[in-house]
């Protein structure tokens, strides 16, 4: 005869569920070794999946990154009022806790800025501001801008290559255009204590406050560095968020709205947000490359077998789509008013 050590009752039950946290480290961020030859179809498989991965051996000097986060922490140490000379940030200047124009917080404060291949940053007061060397902050930012540039278009162009889509420079020579319309962010998330009931989010049971809600990015490509700060969280197929560990030596790649189009939805744009820490300061820095604002944006022929039936979504040009985004509130998907209506 078979006897039951335990409660028959405890031996039958299912084991109890893991709590979703636990479950999640078994899935890993897609890491891109830029040194290697898989790369290629590593990233295609990347943003296919996730629309989103990590870059290492991506060849940009260390010395550019450590001075530019130097420069931002001396930037977000100024006074409140010597920030604010750098403007309101609609669209480019320094913003205090609102986001955007249509309502949106979050316990952040951040530098927007114009940037393009003949980055100009002569229109901005930030001169003014560092008037110990207002040089120092300009050439941090110029200097590491094109570096990240060169990356995200070898990125691209491995990217077009993947899809075998001629020539392969197609998503790369928009943002080397001298009109590509590409920004800048500097964040700065100060640690946030859990009292901050604007910010609570109401989207996990724990404490964080929300630093920067979920979200797409409007352009092609956004390329983040951040320093050792946990905060970043990536949206999972299966409707869970995905914390992404900081790693201050390594870049992220966003896959943008546009990408998205382009590729006819066979790369999604990724919903991704910033949760604070309540004993550490964040600092990232991200660069958005984006297209000229006269560049008309629809999938490529190529993706479609030239067949315009099978494009999902209508053709519109940058300057059209910001100019919706920028009306937008930060969570909305603003895709909906591009896609083309499915035949019933
Ligand atoms: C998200 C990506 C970039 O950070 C940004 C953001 C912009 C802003 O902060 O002013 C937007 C947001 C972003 C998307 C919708 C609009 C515009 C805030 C907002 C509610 C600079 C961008 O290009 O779009």
């Amino acid at each position: 005869m078979v006897t039951l050590s335990k409660p028959v009752i405890e031996q039958l039950s299912l084991p109890p569920k893991t709590p979703i946290n636990k479950m999640l480290p078994s899935i890993k961020i897609p890491l891109i070794d830029l040194s290697k030859p898989d790369s290629k179809a590593l990233i295609v498989k990347a943003c296919e999946e996730f629309g989103f991965f990590k870059v290492i051996n991506h060849g940009v000097p260390t010395e550019f990154i450590s001075r530019l986060e130097r420069e931002a922490t001396k930037f977000f140490s100024l006074p409140l009022s010597d920030k604010q000379l750098a403007g309101p940030p609609n669209p480019y200047g320094y913003g205090h806790k609102k986001i955007g124009n249509n309502g949106d917080v979050g316990w952040i404060e951040y530098l927007l800025m114009n940037i393009t291949p003949q980055l100009d940053l002569h229109h901005h007061n930030l001169p003014s501001i560092f008037s110990d060397n207002p040089m120092e902050f300009r050439c941090a930012v110029e200097d590491y801008v094109q570096e990240v540039r060169r990356m995200a278009c070898e990125v691209l162009e491995l990217i077009a290559d993947g899809l075998r889509i001629q020539p392969t420079q197609v998503f790369s020579k928009l943002l080397k255009d001298e009109k590509s319309d590409s920004v800048f962010r500097l964040n700065h998330y100060p640690p946030c204590p859990s009292d901050q009931l604007e910010f609570k989010n109401n989207n996990n049971n724990n404490n964080n406050m929300i630093g920067f809600g979920e979200h797409t990015d409007p352009q092609i490509i956004s390329v983040l560095r951040s320093n050792n700060t946990c905060g970043l969280e990536i949206f999972l197929q299966d409707g869970n968020w995905l914390p992404v560990p900081p790693d201050q030596n390594s870049f992220f790649f966003n896959v943008g709205d546009s990408l998205q189009v382009m590729t006819n939805g066979r790369f999604k744009s990724v919903r991704h947000r910033v949760i604070t820490n309540k004993l550490k300061s964040r600092i990232s820095m991200i660069y958005f490359g984006g297209p000229p604002m006269s560049e008309r944006i629809r999938p490529l022929p190529s993706l479609t077998g030239g067949d315009d039936e099978t494009s999902l979504y209508k053709e519109f040009t940058w300057f059209e789509y910001k100019t919706s985004a920028y009306k937008s509130r930060l969570a909305d998907n603003r895709l909906v008013p591009f896609q083309k209506i499915a035949a019933s």
